[in-house]
C-alpha cells in the first residue's frame, strides 16, 4: 500500500440479524455482484463472508454473517459465535430484520426480546434495517420503526428492499456518514477476500439447497478436492465432493439415473463460469461422512 495514500472513509460493516432476513441478498446488492449464496431456507450462510465496495472516496468492507438464532447443534453454535463476534469487532453494525412476516404479537415480543439481547453486545454505531418492504403495505412498516427505535439507540431505522433495491441509496449514504476516515484495508480491485475454491464450494452448496428438500440442505457440506487451471485450454477443472450425513440421503441427492446430481452440476457450473470468467469442467460426487456436523475437526476443515 502507498504510504502517502490519502485517507478515505473506510471501515468494517457487519450485516447481522436473524436467519433468512436477507443479509446475503443485501450484501450482494450493495456490492453489485453475487458473492454470498442466497436461498429461501434459513441458515444458508455458515461463515463470515467479506464483500468490499470501493470508490475514490471510500472503501466499505461488509461482513455477511450467519443468522443469529438459538441452537444446541455444534455447527449452529459455531455459526452464531461468528455472527456474535462480528457484532463487537466492527466500525458499524447493520441489524437486519424481515418485516414482512405476519407474526402474532406474542411472538413479535419474544423476538424483540431476543434481538435486544444481541444488540446489547454492540460497541459501535448501529443502523436498524427493516427488510422486504416490497412484500407489505408501507403503513405496516411504521409500527416496526417505533418498536425497534425503543430497543436500542440506533443512528437510523431504514426500511429497504434488499432484493428490489428500494431504500438502498439512503442506507449506503447513512453508512458513509458513520464510517471513520482511514486507510484502505484491501486492494481496490477485489470484491472479496474469499478464495475461488471457497466460492465454488458455496455455489455447489447453494444448488443443493435449492434443488433438494427436507433435511438434505442442512446435512450437506461441499469439499473442493481439486481445482486445476489450464491456461492454454482456458479451462478450469474442478472436482468436488458433496458430503452427506447418512447413507439414506445419498440416493436423494443423486436422483433417479443420476438426474438430480446432474442438474445440481449444471446449475453450479453456470454460476462458477460467471464468477471466474472461464470455461469450467465440474465433476461432482457424493460421499457419506456419518454425523459430520458433530465432528469438530471436520467442521474446522470446512472453515465453520
Ligand atoms: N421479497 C423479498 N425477498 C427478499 C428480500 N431480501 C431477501 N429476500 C429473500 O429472502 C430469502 C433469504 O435471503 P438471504 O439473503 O439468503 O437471507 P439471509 O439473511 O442471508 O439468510 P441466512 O444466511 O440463512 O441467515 C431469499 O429467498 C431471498 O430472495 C427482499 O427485500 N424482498
Ligand atoms: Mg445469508
Amino acid at each position: 500500500m502507498d504510504l502517502f495514500e490519502k485517507p478515505v472513509k473506510s471501515g468494517m460493516v457487519a450485516i447481522v440479524g436473524p436467519p433468512n432476513a436477507g443479509k446475503s441478498t443485501l450484501m450482494n446488492h450493495l456490492l453489485g455482484q453475487k458473492i454470498s449464496i442466497v436461498t429461501a431456507k434459513p441458515q444458508t450462510t455458515r461463515n463470515r463472508i467479506v464483500g468490499i465496495v470501493n470508490d475514490a472516496d471510500y472503501q466499505v468492507v461488509f461482513l455477511d454473517t450467519p443468522g443469529l438464532h438459538k441452537s444446541r447443534e455444534p455447527m449452529n453454535v459455531e455459526m452464531v459465535k461468528v455472527a456474535m463476534e462480528s457484532l463487537t469487532e466492527v466500525d458499524l453494525v447493520l441489524f437486519l430484520v424481515d418485516v414482512s412476516l405476519p407474526l402474532p404479537e406474542k411472538v413479535q415480543r419474544e423476538k424483540a426480546a431476543e434481538h435486544a439481547e444481541y444488540l446489547q453486545r454492540i460497541k459501535c454505531p448501529a443502523i436498524m434495517v427493516l427488510n422486504k418492504i416490497d412484500l407489505i403495505d408501507r403503513k405496516k412498516v411504521l409500527p416496526f420503526i417505533d418498536s425497534y427505535a425503543k430497543l436500542y439507540p440506533f443512528h437510523a431505522v431504514i426500511p429497504v428492499s434488499a432484493l428490489g433495491g428500494d431504500g438502498l441509496d439512503s442506507l449506503f449514504a447513512e453508512i458513509l456518514t458513520l464510517l471513520p476516515m482511514g486507510p484502505r484495508y484491501f486492494p481496490e480491485d477485489i470484491p472479496t477476500d474469499a478464495s475461488e475454491r471457497f466460492l465454488c464450494a458455496e455455489i455447489v452448496r447453494e444448488k443443493v439447497f435449492l434443488l433438494t428438500g427436507q433435511e438434505i440442505p442442512y446435512s450437506t457440506a461441499v469439499l473442493i478436492e481439486s481445482y486445476k487451471e489450464d491456461d492454454i485450454k482456458k479451462l478450469v477443472t474442478i472436482h468436488a465432493a458433496i458430503v452427506l450425513e447418512k447413507q439414506s440421503q445419498k440416493g436423494i441427492v443423486i436422483g433417479k439415473g443420476g438426474k438430480k446430481l446432474k442438474s445440481i452440476g449444471i446449475a453450479a457450473r453456470k454460476d462458477i463460469e460467471a464468477l471466474i470468467g472461464e470455461k469450467v469442467l465440474l465433476k461432482l460426487w457424493v460421499k457419506v461422512k456419518k454425523n459430520w456436523s458433530q465432528d469438530e475437526r471436520f467442521l474446522k476443515e470446512l472453515g465453520y
